[in-house]
């Protein structure tokens, strides 16, 4: 018979040397390669050991000093914190911080202000556009009837045009703006004005921008939108989880359909790391790094076009821009697979009106947060950019790019530990 418990005392090494070495091995593939996953960033150490703790444990279904559950006098304070520094960074009159996820966040706001079979008009995936804006594999396009915009074959900008004849005619309940894969500034002006005319909701997805946002690098959709949805994961560079900021006449609805609505208990080891990140993205440091972000981006852009490659709407205004591989003939499966051979992490990516179905694309996505959160300035991106062209068009240079891959790598390691 067994004498003791399992001491909770013991270090995972100890416990599970599986994944204890499994997740050890996952950080040093994150440190020797070069991640240009436009969606992944480095975190702050600050940032993970607020989320590595005890806070785990606690249960805190509810809102501060409004909890099903007793003991929570520090959760309250910690959620207050979070809840006050998003406002405040973002200028937003409400802001719910326990979302889960970008897809839990949009889920509520969805749950809140729809009913099943309302219209929502949403931007189409291959446009730009993310799974819970109404794709058909997703709850949003089962649930709701969905109705896209896209952008324009000539330019491949938003047609803004379309947005208000689709939204004219079709009168959607809810029109959601914000994209996965499109790079360049989305007017929320504008788009609030068609919401008005339409009698719609106007929602904003900014999980890809949060960071530049909160910089004031790219325009902000807080004052124009009712509702705004994130991720605190990508330029952010927080915790993985999501967030909501509304208008204060919405508050309460919002914070009903996040709880009891379509989750449980707030994972508040989470929320306290989200706080952390939203006092660091206030610094000026945080400022400088979105600037340079934007730089590397535009500068990893002006060099693959340099090298003959099509950039989709020809640039960018943010962290990430998407590369047509039809003139090299490859697809973005085949790049990915190449570049991920020596060490470059990239996606592959639908571009608009892509011939290919999502799980073989004609581009890639690229994304420089996490490079620039390393480091990186133009000129390590301008001799990145060569590098992915070089092994792009020619598979025979692997081991050559994967050597200077390594070599740039290990000039700007990522954690201390
Ligand atoms: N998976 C994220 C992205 O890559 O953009 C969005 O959910």
């Amino acid at each position: 018979m067994l004498e003791n418990f399992i001491d909770i005392n013991s270090s995972l090494e100890k416990v599970d040397y599986t994944i204890y070495d499994l997740i050890r091995k996952e950080i040093k593939r994150q440190s020797e390669g070069i991640n240009l996953i436009a969606s992944e960033n480095y975190t702050y150490k600050a940032v993970l050991e607020a989320m590595g703790n005890a806070l785990s444990n606690k249960y805190a279904e509810g809102y501060p000093n409004k909890r099903y559950y007793s003991g929570c006098q520090y959760i309250d304070e910690i959620e207050n914190i979070a809840i006050e520094r998003l406002k405040d960074l973002y200028g937003s009159e409400h802001a719910n911080v326990q979302p889960h996820s970008g897809a839990q966040a949009n889920m509520a706001v969805y749950f809140a202000f729809l009913k099943p079979g309302d219209t929502i008009l949403t931007m189409s995936l291959d446009c730009g556009g993310h799974l819970t804006h109404g794709s058909p594999v997703n709850f949003s396009g089962q649930i709701y009837n969905v109705v896209h915009y896209g952008v324009s074959r000539k330019d491949e900008l938003i047609d803004y045009d379309q947005v208000r004849e689709l939204a004219l005619k079709n009168r959607p309940k809810i029109i959601v703006a914000g994209a996965s894969s499109y790079s360049r500034v989305i007017d929320s002006k504008i788009f609030s004005e068609i919401a008005k005319e339409a009698e719609a909701y106007f929602m904003f997805d900014m999980a890809h921008y949060s960071g530049l946002i909160a910089a004031n690098i790219y325009p902000s959709p807080v004052k124009y939108a009712d509702f705004v949805t994130s991720t605190t994961h990508k330029t952010l560079r927080g915790p993985r989880g999501g967030i909501i900021l509304s208008k204060k006449e919405y508050a309460k609805e919002i914070d009903k359909s996040v709880f009891p609505g379509v989750q449980g208990g707030p994972l508040m080891h989470v929320i306290a790391a989200k706080a952390v990140a939203f006092k660091l993205a206030k610094t000026d440091e945080f400022k400088i790094y979105q600037q340079q972000v934007l730089k590397n981006a535009k500068t990893f852009v002006e060099v693959l076009q340099s090298e003959g490659f099509r950039i989709v709407s020809n640039g960018t205004d943010c962290h990430m821009f998407s590369v047509d591989l039809r003139n090299i003939g490859l697809t973005g499966k085949e790049a990915e697979e190449i570049l991920s051979s020596v060490g470059i992490y990239v996606n592959k990516n639908v571009i608009p009106f892509d011939p290919q179905p999502p799980r073989i694309t004609s581009g890639i996505r690229i994304g420089t947060a996490a490079i620039t959160t390393r480091g990186f300035k133009e000129q390590e991106v301008k001799e990145l950019a060569k590098l992915v062209s070089t092994i792009l068009k020619n598979k025979n240079k692997a081991s050559i790019v994967e050597e200077k891959v390594n070599e740039l790598s290990s000039a700007f390691p990522v954690y201390k530990f």
